[in-house]
């Protein structure tokens, strides 16, 4: 029953997994049986997230890439697979958020959310399908968010990006269904990593941050959740216990998405 849920014998490759939510969902596939590759941003984040999976016992394979440079990837993937194998599951993790009020972003500052958040897992996802279809096989899971369906103050960019990234899981679910792919995606709550630290700053006085008190009351499982939450549901995606769900959303989220709110 349980080797339904093994990933022994697979390649997993997580985008800007050097820490927070993509380390955790990288861990996990280690656990159960993966050899991890990852990419960074840059060599310090690349350094970093190398001697953290090994401290963790992990042999971890990592790579610099700026998931935006569509011919940086193709260099990548083409490494990848000649130093460690064609990748049998790929996690679109990297990504980044401006809190900026609508009126007051610059479109050049809202292109590049859009940009990493939506053009890079097309990207992505683009280089390793060619080596899926040869293995008759293949996962794909883009981090989606609680914006792919809300909207709040700020994060226009950002939700449209999540937005999108939902419908192009839809589509490459839709268009390689047929040839053994599947591509869901995971969306997280407000979990706690440095990406959402300013929002649970420590006021002067000690107490929570209104953001925080606020995701508190939201979220009927009444706290943040951590990277480790979104481990269990990352790997069934990524295995065979998964292998007829094709194009879902699953929410990882306490609760906030059926959930009105605290009342007053
Ligand atoms: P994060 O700060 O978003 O970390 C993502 C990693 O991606 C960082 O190492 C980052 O490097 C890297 N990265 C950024 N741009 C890149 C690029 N162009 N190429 C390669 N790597 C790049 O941390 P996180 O909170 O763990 O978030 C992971 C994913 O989950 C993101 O897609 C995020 O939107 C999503 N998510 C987060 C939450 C949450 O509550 N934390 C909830 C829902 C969804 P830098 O450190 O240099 O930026
Ligand atoms: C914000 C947050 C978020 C998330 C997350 C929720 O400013 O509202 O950073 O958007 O962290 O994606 O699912």
């Amino acid at each position: 029953m349980c080797d339904m849920f093994s990933l022994k014998g697979k390649i997993a490759l997580v985008t800007g997994a050097s820490y927070g939510i993509g380390y955790a969902i990288a861990s996990a596939y280690a656990k159960a049986g993966a050899t991890i590759v990852f990419n960074d941003i840059n060599e310090e984040l690349v350094n970093k997230g190398l001697a953290a999976y090994k401290n963790d016992g992990i042999e971890a394979h990592g790579y610099v890439c700026d998931v935006t440079d569509e011919a940086a990837v193709t260099e990548m993937i083409a490494k990848i697979e000649s130093e460690v194998g064609t990748v049998d599951i790929l996690v679109n993790n990297a990504g980044i958020i401006k809190r900026i009020p609508m009126c007051e972003m610059s479109a050049s500052d809202f292109r590049k959310v859009i940009d990493v958040d939506l053009n890079a897992p097309f990207i992505m996802a683009k280089s390793v399908i060619p080596g899926m279809l040869k293995k008759g096989h293949g996962k794909i899971i883009n981090i989606c968010s609680m914006m792919s369906e809300l909207g709040r103050e700020t994060v226009s960019a950002y939700a449209a990006a999540k937005g999108g990234l939902k419908m192009l899981t839809k589509n490459i679910a839709s268009e390689f269904g047929e040839a053994n792919i599947q591509c869901n995606g995971i969306g997280p709550g407000y979990i706690a990593t440095p990406q959402t630290a300013p929002l649970r700053e420590k006021q002067a006085d000690g107490s929570r941050h209104p953001f925080d008190a606020f995701i508190i009351a939201k979220t009927p499982a009444a706290r943040w959740g951590t990277p480790e939450d979104l481990m269990g549901p990352a790997i069934f995606l990524a295995s065979d216990a998964s292998n007829f769900v094709n194009g879902h959303i699953l929410y990882v989220d306490g609760g906030i998405l059926a959930y009105i709110g605290k009342q007053p």
